[in-house]
């Protein structure tokens, strides 16, 4: 879930390979170096902070938009309180600012506050949280000192081969002093070589270092005796192949994310039930095509969408009796489809039993379940900043094995040994909270007892921070960097970054890595607002129905809803009159996910996983480069598929021989299957001609915005 102030990141850095024990003092330092800013003195114009001699500065400039009556800055430097430090307006240069006291050297996130209540990213950040926070960064320098300005390997950064190591320095007070530098790897110094025109300090690592993490410490001056005491920056070298175990069901399943409160009511009260999912499984099933259904939590919650758990073992009476909740299940087992269940154990609600029992009062067995932060157990750390949601101490070991016992207990409910009533995988709420080496012994003890069991991790960053989460922890991960990377190449025609984004990880992750791919869900927009063209979405929907990847849809979506953050305007009631509507029109958008799902299902090679080894899926270079294509193939049967996001149609198109695998040169004919309009039921022959260097569609033509699958034959 998300609520929509920042937060900082907590442990998700910490033990990065799930291996390494987690102490306050470790975490503290990896908490402190995180991001580096590239400070830039000269271009304070430009609005972004800097440092004065009161500590660092933050300006911001109004919108038109904005009606300010205070703005203010609030961070993890002041746990987030939204009044602490209110800016100034200054009439020259019609700016708000603040001058904060920061201590230097160390990373803090921190938003602008404005009118006590409307939390925004620093539009001139230095940096910003890769993650649903969109949190601003900031590594306050010392004024007048020589700084950092880029480093490599970046800050955090998993590498995949011994790197040369680079850091650029920069002072704005004279040149920096070579004989100043000192630069150390660990514990030792490492010899370098200083190029004074680029300001660029180079390293090579002799001899042999372990995988894992590594420190690089850097201190320097300029020729007027500034200093700038040490920087330090972590990366981890990480260059063992690794192999996961994954269940194999999910390579070819569809996911459907589901709201019951707003799914489908079966007594006539207005909130949706498990009687009523159970009522449309024929719908889910027989009409859709999905056999996952991922239902957000069902755990008793003092809050609508249940991400704040009153008791681990209850149904939320709004959603029917434990009964019903077996009834659903059973039907599901029946037809095979199966269920996961949303797993939220980072916190729980501050209503919860043990909490109340631990609150005020210190001598309570459940202090240390908790994370209270003062000795009267009236201040603790909770989730964003929602008091009501108390983090729990994955330290202590009774939490460990309370969340593994009711992971157990919701895996088969009777314990008697036959999973027919227990879920079938649970979708791990906010993961990145809870340590690496929790879900490390999760993974061991869930699996011990049924190997089927999908762990789904909810992990909202980068690809690099995603590769631990693997690493005997997760099935599978959302992923996010190929969702930002469908959201560039739908909106700007990004070709580049979407390859750069699905080469990637096929890259780093581990052999056996699952991923979701998905153009929405409860914490996002609806795709039809978010592109604000059908055709977009259909496109976004061709990507991620024939990518590797489980496809996800969150319901409503295929009927077209419409919807933009805040969360309350994309979880709104499904509407069963619309699936008439929609049942009825042939070119509908239900219809278009109706053929995916078909198409999916008949033609395996668009569902298979793509790993080291075992390549399924090759980018298609065309001399009409606006053009992005790609082969997915089992090596018997090939499938290339086309989108063209340019706003040019394109007439006989060019394939670069060598761009495909050379058992496939010799194809010498193709059949569209699949278009916008969905499958295609007569498929024509074309006949591909070639020259040179290239094969040659001839006749075939893609349409401006445009999305089809041939078959080569
Ligand atoms: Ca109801
Ligand atoms: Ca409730
Ligand atoms: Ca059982």
């Amino acid at each position: 879930m998300i609520s929509s102030i920042g937060r900082e990141k907590t442990k998700g850095r910490s033990s990065f390979f799930g291996r390494v024990k987690i102490n306050s003092g470790y975490l503290t330092l990896l908490l402190i170096f995180t991001v580096l800013i590239p400070l830039d003195f000269s271009s304070s114009q430009t609005l972004k902070p800097i440092p004065v001699a009161e500590g660092t500065r933050f300006f911001y400039k109004p919108q038109k938009k904005d009606e300010i009556k205070t703005i203010a800055v609030a961070g993890t430097f002041n746990n987030w309180k939204p009044d602490t430090y209110l800016m100034t307006y200054d009439t020259v240069g019609k700016y708000w600012f603040a001058d904060v006291p920061l201590k230097t050297g160390i990373e803090f996130f921190y938003k602008f506050v404005l009118n006590g209540n409307k939390w925004i990213t620093d539009p001139n950040a230095h940096n910003v949280t890769e993650d649903e926070w969109r949190n601003s960064i900031i590594i306050p320098q010392k004024y007048g000192a020589p700084f950092v300005q880029k480093i490599f390997p970046p800050q955090n950064k998993r590498v995949i081969r011994k790197p040369v190591i680079s850091v650029f320095l920069k002072s704005e007070k004279g040149e920096i002093d070579e004989k100043s530098i000192l630069l150390k790897l660990n514990n030792s110094s490492l010899p370098f070589k200083y190029d004074k025109k680029k300001g660029e300090v180079s390293a090579e690592i002799k001899g042999e270092i372990e995988d894992g993490e590594h420190r690089i410490f850097i201190s320097f001056a300029d020729k007027e005796g500034n200093s700038n005491e040490g920087f330090t920056s972590f990366f981890f070298l990480d260059r063992y192949i690794h192999q996961i175990e994954t269940p194999a069901f999910y390579d070819s399943a569809i996911v459907y994310e589901i709201y019951i409160r707003q799914f489908s009511d079966s007594d006539g009260d207005g909130i949706g039930d498990f009687n009523g999912i159970t009522s449309r499984l024929g719908y889910l099933q027989d009409t859709l095509g999905v056999n996952v259904l991922w239902l957000m939590p069902w755990n008793e919650s003092t809050t609508d969408h249940g991400y704040n758990v009153v008791d681990y073992f209850s149904i939320e009476k709004d959603y029917g009796t434990y009964d019903d909740y077996i009834a659903f299940i059973q039907a599901c087992k029946q037809r095979n489809i199966r269920v996961l269940m949303d797993f939220v154990i980072n916190h729980t609600d501050s209503t919860h039993s043990y909490f109340l029992d631990a609150y005020r009062n210190p001598q309570s067995k459940f202090s240390s379940w908790y994370q209270f932060t003062n000795s009267e157990n009236t201040d603790w750390n909770h989730f964003g900043v929602e008091r009501k949601m108390p983090k729990l101490n994955f330290d202590n070991k009774e939490v460990q094995d309370y969340f593994i016992h009711i992971a157990k207990f919701w895996m088969d409910p009777n314990s008697d040994g036959d999973f027919s009533d227990g879920v079938d995988g649970f979708r791990c709420d906010a993961a990145k909270e809870v340590p690496h080496s929790y879900w490390n012994r999760f993974r061991k003890e869930v699996k011990k007892v049924n190997k089927e069991i999908l762990l789904l991790g909810e992990v909202w960053d980068n690809p690099y921070f995603l590769i631990p989460f693997f690493k005997e922890e997760f099935d599978m991960l959302f992923d996010y960097p190929v969702y930002y990377g469908i959201e560039e190449y739908l909106l700007k025609n990004d070709v580049a970054s979407i390859k750069k984004r699905l080469s990637e990880p096929s890259e780093l992750y581990p052999v056996g890595a699952q991923t979701i791919k998905f153009l929405s869900n409860h914490d996002n927009d609806r795709p039809v607002s978010k592109f604000n063209d059908i055709d977009l979405k259909k496109i976004g929907l061709g990507l991620i129905f024939t990518l590797p990847g489980t496809p996800m849809i969150y319901y409503g979506d295929e009927l077209g809803f419409e919807g933009v953050l805040p969360p309350e305007n994309v979880r709104q009631k499904f509407d069963w009159q619309r699936v008439r509507e929609n049942l009825d029109h042939s070119n509908s958008i239900f219809n278009f996910y109706r053929d995916l799902i078909l198409l999916r299902n008949k033609y395996s090679p668009l569902w298979k996983r793509h790993e080291k080894g075992g390549v399924s899926l090759n980018f298609i270079e065309f001399r009409e480069n606006e053009l992005f294509a790609y082969l997915r193939t089992d090596g018997k049967k090939h499938y290339l598929i086309i989108s063209n996001n340019s706003g040019r149609e394109i007439v006989s198109p060019s394939i670069l021989l060598n761009s495909l695998p050379a058992k496939i040169r010799k194809i010498k004919s193709a059949a569209k299957i699949f278009d916008l309009a969905g499958l295609v039921e007569n498929p024509e022959i074309k006949v591909f001609a070639k020259q040179n260097k290239f094969f040659t569609l001839n006749d075939v033509l893609i349409e401006k915005r445009s999305f089809v699958i041939y078959e080569l034959l």
